[in-house]
């Protein structure tokens, strides 16, 4: 079943966060790439495209996801599209208000919150990180900044825990890691490059991300999301319980696909997430991501000295780049948004926004480790900020001259972490 409703919804604008005064803007690093120089337009130009991404959650759907959803906020103007089921037992339509599991898309909060505290003078991203945690990792030439945006050469130990999709699942579904359990996971492997010297994407780093915010604050990342986050947008939601195993409320079901061709699903609802606490285990749902990508971009998080930092752009490949906990997604049509995506056993997730914080698409497949499917579920960006096919040929033609020469022709890249991801 497909259905589509447009709407008016909860206003985004009204947010008000206060923010501690900003202080001067930090000395860009070494480091860091490009600042955000494209000139595209700023905000998507075509209306949405409601039947094209009915379309793409259908097709994720017959590739074998139970259910598949996205809403968007346009200014003000909610689009919400679902296909298929929340759970398969009930047979229960998803719907847009269903909580899920976020995945990746915790990575986005966590920078937040490490931003704000550079706004407030209690960290420096370009310190060592050993400087906050004295000897936690084996180089001192580490920074913050290079665990924000993947360059610290920290191994992501999930390649090693899920390299067999169920059972490694299994392994960790009730387990309670400590951030230095995890840490010493990655530290087994060789580092992938020197501090600093290539983009790897890696879960180890927004671990350590977690250990700055709680030596940082003195409290667990949950405390300081709800009080950072949380609580100033009305993100009503959205949780962190972990290591509690249980998504609270009314929920999408979470189905694994296992390695074995034709294997029947797993209902992975249930888990701890510890394996991925501030680097994936927040709980969230449509509306309240787009609130959050919005309010991000519109500057209402954090200072716009911050807001700078965190979008200068390692290019990751084509048509992405990452930021500090930030990616950026350049489209056919000339247009970038920004946001994260997320994967966590049974949950692709997708929350961008444009670079004014106009329109937000969430966009939510209830199934994970099936790869044409992430595929299908990266096009709803497309139908989302880029409108039919029609309206997106002309954007791109009044975008054309003002793109970043080679961008952004329509291909997928997710940079998941290496080897983690199945066909
Ligand atoms: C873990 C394994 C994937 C998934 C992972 N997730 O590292 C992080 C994340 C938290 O959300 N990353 C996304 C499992 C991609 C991001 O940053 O955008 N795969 C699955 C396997 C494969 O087990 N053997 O697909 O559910």
């Amino acid at each position: 079943m497909v259905s589509g409703t447009v709407g008016t919804g909860t206003a985004l604008g009204a947010v008000v966060v206060s923010l501690l005064a900003a202080p001067a803007q930090a000395a860009p690093s070494a480091d860091t790439h490009g600042a955000d120089t494209r000139q595209v337009a700023a905000t998507a130009a075509a209306a949405p495209d409601d039947a094209g991404l009915r379309a793409i959650l259908r097709m994720a759907r017959t590739q074998g996801a139970p259910g598949a959803m996205a809403r968007i906020d346009d200014n003000g103007t909610v689009h919400r599209l679902v296909e298929g089921v929340a759970d398969r037992a009930t047979g229960r339509t998803i719907s847009t208000n269903d909580r899920f599991r976020v995945g990746s898309i915790t990575k986005t909060f966590s920078a937040v919150v490490l931003l704000q505290l550079v706004d407030e003078g209690k960290l420096k991203l370009d310190k060592s990180v050993n400087s906050y945690l004295p000897g936690l990792l084996p180089d001192d030439r580490i920074t913050v900044r290079h665990v924000l945006n993947h360059r610290s050469g920290l191994y992501d130990y999930t390649n090693d825990m899920f390299a067999r999709t169920v059972p490694g699942f299994e392994a960790v579904r009730n387990k309670v890691f400590s951030y230095r359990d995890l840490v010493k996971l990655s530290l087994k492997k060789p580092r992938t490059n020197a501090p600093g010297a290539a983009y790897s994407y890696s879960n180890t780093n927004f671990v350590v991300a977690g250990m700055l915010i709680e030596k940082l604050t003195g409290h667990g990342v949950g405390a300081e999301y709800q009080k950072r986050v949380f609580t100033p947008l009305h993100l009503t939601e959205t949780f962190y319980v972990h290591p509690g195993t249980a998504i609270p409320g009314r929920h999408a079901n979470g189905y694994l696909r296992p390695d074995t061709a034709g294997a029947a699903l797993v209902d992975s609802t249930k888990q701890t997430a510890s394996w991925a606490q501030s680097a994936g285990a927040i709980i969230s749902t449509a509306h309240d991501l787009d609130v959050f990508t919005s309010a991000l971009l519109r500057g209402k998080l954090m200072s716009a000295a911050q807001l700078t930092q965190m979008k200068k752009w390692t290019q990751v490949n084509s048509n992405t780049a990452y930021g500090l906990g930030l990616r950026r997604r350049d489209l056919s049509c000339g247009i970038s948004v920004y946001g994260h995506t997320g994967t966590v056993q049974g949950y692709y997730s997708y929350a961008f926004t444009t670079k004014d914080g106009k329109r937000s698409l969430t966009a939510l497949a209830n199934t994970s480790n099936n790869t044409t499917v992430l595929n299908t579920m990266y096009r709803t960006l497309e139908s989302a900020f880029c409108g039919k096919p029609a309206a997106k040929a002309a954007t791109a033609k009044a975008a054309a001259q003002a793109a970043t020469p080679g961008a952004a022709p329509m291909e997928r890249h997710e940079d998941i972490a290496p080897g983690v991801t199945r066909d």
